[in-house]
């Protein structure tokens, strides 16, 4: 293969098929029942479009929103993002992609359109047109025990079916709430003992037969948390007069959460950077971000080199440091462009960095889809700027007479759509 014209359309083919393993979503089989969420009122309902929603009506109170039934908060989302302003942010262009791709003339008639054609298609049939326009093989959940409403699920016996979707335990509650998680595993019937600070060594025997008992019941691709800028994970060095809550956390991380992932060869994902809450009056679109402490990743990955750790990071600042700390450590994968750094102008910055020091040894990018739908848009808009990023490199490779195929082009993408994460998962 010669020429630059031949390799960018060879690297926009690869990157435009690779079929991809999105390793983090908040999508469910519909077995799950209401807990998949799809269609047109769910994606206008987003809660990014709703933070959007009161930028653009600051007057609107939170109250008389939220009490608005689910089709009327879509409605007025549509109205004040869609018809009176256009569509132009990254999760209002989203929908419009996803309206264009599945088949709804985009304008400002759309939603009523979009209503009428979803209205007669059966979720599982659904489900196989989105994959099937997103490119996507298959899809990681969040799987949270502490949440009631899954846990009945998967305690109703409705484990996985569909093997386009794979499991991941999420433990939030266990390293961010461990009072209320201690409870609710009292409550399972775990004989969790210890006090706010954490478990004494019999609980931590009952935290790990929790997670076993939960690994056996889910059979998830890795154990997932997100976690604040701050957080402490080495039981042996709490520093003196920390709050208990930071106290417990370094207790069930060193002493739960990571021997029991180095002992079952479980992958540890961690989400590391979000400020919970910071306009509580928003809920789920209340979240803000704050610069993590790198420094800590890169002593967790020394201090336990046999677990393999997956870390995305919220703030845009620490992303450089973060390509530095996985080149020191083998055990660290950066993965995503995660929440607000989900968009085509971070995507490219963060693709570039990461390609250039750590070449294709990480995973550019995950949906964090929480509407069946969004697969098509979040993968569409990652694959246009990775594929872009990724043509510029091999375009310099030719320049510089390095031979290229089309298939060596294809099997590189391929690693970095799917098979790092299945390497890493064993999936
Ligand atoms: O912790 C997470 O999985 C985050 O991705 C979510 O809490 C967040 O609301 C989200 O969906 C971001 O895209
Ligand atoms: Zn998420």
């Amino acid at each position: 293969m010669s020429g630059e014209k031949s390799v960018r359309a060879a690297v926009r083919k690869a990157v435009e098929s690779a079929r991809v393993v999105d390793m983090h979503t908040h999508l469910y089989e519909p077995r799950f029942g209401g807990l998949l969420l799809w269609g047109i009122d769910d994606l206008l309902t987003y809660h990014y479009l709703i933070a959007e929603l009161f930028r653009a009506r600051p007057d609107l109170a939170y109250d008389e929103f939220w009490k608005m039934p689910k089709p009327a908060q879509a409605e007025l989302i549509w109205k004040e993002l869609f018809v009176e302003r256009s569509p132009v942010s990254e999760a209002a262009r989203g929908v419009v992609t996803c309206l264009e791709a599945l088949g709804v003339r985009p304008g400002p008639k759309a939603l009523a359109e979009a209503r009428k054609m979803l209205a007669r298609r059966r979720v599982e049939d659904h489900i196989d047109r989105v994959f099937e326009l997103a490119g996507v093989e298959k899809a990681v959940m969040t799987n949270d025990p502490f949440d009631d409403s899954e846990r009945a699920a998967w305690l109703a016996g409705k484990g996985l079916r569909d093997d386009r979707f794979v499991a991941a335990l999420r433990i939030d509650a266990l390293l961010n709430d461990w009072p209320a998680a201690a409870a609710k595993m009292r409550a399972m019937g775990y004989e969790i003992s210890g006090g706010e600070s954490g478990p004494d060594a019999a609980g931590e025997r009952e935290v790990r037969r929790f997670l076993a008992d939960w690994k056996a019941r889910m059979k998830p691709a890795y154990l997932a948390a997100s976690l604040p800028p701050k957080f402490f994970w080495d039981g042996d060095d709490i520093p003196s007069g920390a709050p208990a809550k930071a106290a417990a956390q370094a207790r069930v991380f060193s002493r739960c959460l990571l021997p029991f992932a180095g002992d079952e060869g479980l992958p540890v994902a961690m989400m590391i950077g979000v400020r919970k809450s910071v306009n509580p009056a928003l809920r789920l679109a209340g979240d803000s971000l704050g610069r993590a402490s790198v420094e800590d990743i890169e002593a967790l990955c020394l201090r336990w080199p046999a677990v393999r750790f997956l870390v995305t990071l919220l703030s845009r600042e620490n992303q450089h440091h973060l390509c530095v700390a996985a080149r020191k450590f083998g055990n660290l994968t950066p993965f995503g462009c995660w929440w607000f750094l989900n968009d085509p102008s971070i995507i490219r910055e963060m693709t570039a960095e990461r390609i250039e020091l750590l070449g294709l040894s990480m995973i550019p990018q995950h949906s964090d889809a929480r509407v069946l739908d969004q697969l098509i848009y979040k993968w569409r808009h990652s694959r246009e700027v990775i594929g872009e990023v990724l043509a510029d490199k091999y375009a310099a490779l030719a320049e510089a007479k390095w031979p290229l195929s089309a298939a060596k082009i294809k099997e590189d993408a391929d690693r970095l759509f799917s098979r790092n994460f299945r390497e890493i998962a064993r999936i």
